[in-house]
């Protein structure tokens, strides 16, 4: 099946008002001539909503970083409700990128937890599945992947794929300028593909897997060359405009 290209940018906590609406300015105003590719930016929360607003009449969509893994909002300070990310005009949400499992300590299962509730409130999950270098070096890349995907499995099942999108991600080339090579990723990107497949192969072979890790503007186009790879989910590179679009126009 012909997998339709996405590339998101994921700004991380990057961006102020002045600055977000000069990036947006570029971004949208260019956004016409990818018309083959889903274009997603995803913001700091704090400033979804006026993103949201200079996307509007564009193609580009909007997504967030995080949600809270509850069910239902409440009392839980300082947590966002994916029903408030989905109220404010998010169409994707990033779960369990390799930050928030590191730095803020969430489990494959939290991640899980995050990816039902995303379902619930009918955002679409981008879920972000990678290894470490001593997880590679160990021979361990499959194990990790294969049990970061299980666990969201066991909670959502094959069907919870049906809308969600999947970011390898190998936390050893994230901002560090490392990036796997074509053959790394599309190894991993197969793996993943395969897993999800013994679950369910329609879906299996219909669920985009994008690849993160350095995206430049050189290296996309060979990355997202491969069989598998469906696009990418940029961090830095998506912070100049001239970057981010060069890096759309090689998907
Ligand atoms: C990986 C990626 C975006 P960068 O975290 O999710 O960031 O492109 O800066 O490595």
């Amino acid at each position: 099946m012909a997998r339709r290209k996405m590339v998101a940018g994921n700004w991380k906590m990057n961006g102020a008002r002045d600055a977000n609406a000069m990036l947006l300015h570029d971004i949208v105003f260019d956004a016409k001539r990818y018309t083959a590719v889903d274009m997603v930016v995803c913001p700091p929360a704090l400033y979804l909503e006026s993103v949201g607003a200079a996307l509007t009449g564009s193609s580009v969509q909007l997504g967030a970083q995080n949600l809270c893994e509850q069910e239902k909002p409440g009392a839980f300070t300082g947590e966002i409700h994916g029903g408030m990310l989905k109220d404010v005009g998010c169409a994707y949400v990033i779960v369990g990128h390799s930050e928030r499992r590191a730095l803020y300590g969430e489990s494959d299962e939290v991640v899980a937890q995050k990816f039902q509730t995303a379902l619930a409130c009918g955002l679409k999950p981008i879920l972000c599945l990678g290894e470490t270098l001593e997880e590679r070096e160990s021979e361990q890349t499959e194990i990790v992947l294969g049990r970061q995907l299980a666990a969201v499995l066991a909670r959502v099942g094959a069907n919870g794929f049906k809308s969600a999108v999947i970011a390898y991600e190998p936390v050893w080339a994230i901002g560090t300028g490392r990036t796997a090579s074509a053959e790394q990723a599309q190894a991993a990107h197969a793996f993943i593909r395969g897993e999800l497949a013994n679950a369910d192969a329609k879906i299996a072979d219909s669920t985009r897997i994008l690849y993160g890790g350095s995206v430049k503007a050189d290296n996309a186009q060979a990355l997202f060359s491969c069989r598998d790879v469906d696009g990418g989910l940029i961090g830095g590179a998506s912070l100049k405009a001239t970057e981010f679009l060069a890096i759309c126009a090689a998907a």
